[in-house]
């Protein structure tokens, strides 16, 4: 069974307790419980995670190198850090940048993503939806 790694970052343990109009009224938890269901109907096993830290989601990223793909949500690193950037440049594995909300419809300061420089795809806009849909984008890709 092919294994897919979920990065999410900071303060996306926060969802569902505020800004349900951006983020919806979905917990991190509920997030893990579709990813969970879907991989089974996809035949992936999925590790879903969660850091508010920087280091250990570069951590995770360079020990990524076992699963088959990853599917990264960096939060508010994704338009800040060049260390995430950096890690991900050196991941051989397909990557799969996701965002709940449509970050160009936002501030400015969220159009630009060091994420998405070195991402297969990216998918934001579709609240929880984006996660699924990266799954299903990954395991056309995968099967290919
Ligand atoms: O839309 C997304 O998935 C984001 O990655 C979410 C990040 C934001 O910085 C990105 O620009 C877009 C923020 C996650 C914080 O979520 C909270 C949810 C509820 C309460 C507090 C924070």
């Amino acid at each position: 069974m092919k294994k897919i790694l979920v990065i999410n970052g900071p303060n996306l343990n926060m969802l569902g307790a505020r800004e349900p109009e951006i983020y919806g009224h979905q917990t991190i938890a509920d997030i893990e419980k579709l990813c969970q269901k879907a991989g089974k109907e996809l035949g992936f096993s999925i590790d879903f995670r969660q850091s508010n830290a920087e280091a250990e989601m570069i951590n995770w990223i360079q020990e990524s190198g076992k699963f088959s793909a990853l599917i990264v949500n960096a939060a508010a690193y994704t338009h800040t850090s060049v260390a995430i950037y950096d890690a991900l440049l050196a991941v051989k594995i397909p990557v799969v940048e996701v965002h709940l909300s449509n970050i160009f419809r936002r501030e400015e300061f969220r159009h630009h993503s060091y994420v998405s420089r070195a991402a297969k795809g990216v998918i934001c806009g579709f609240g929880a939806d984006s996660y699924l849909l990266a799954l299903k984008g990954l395991k056309e890709l995968l099967d290919a």
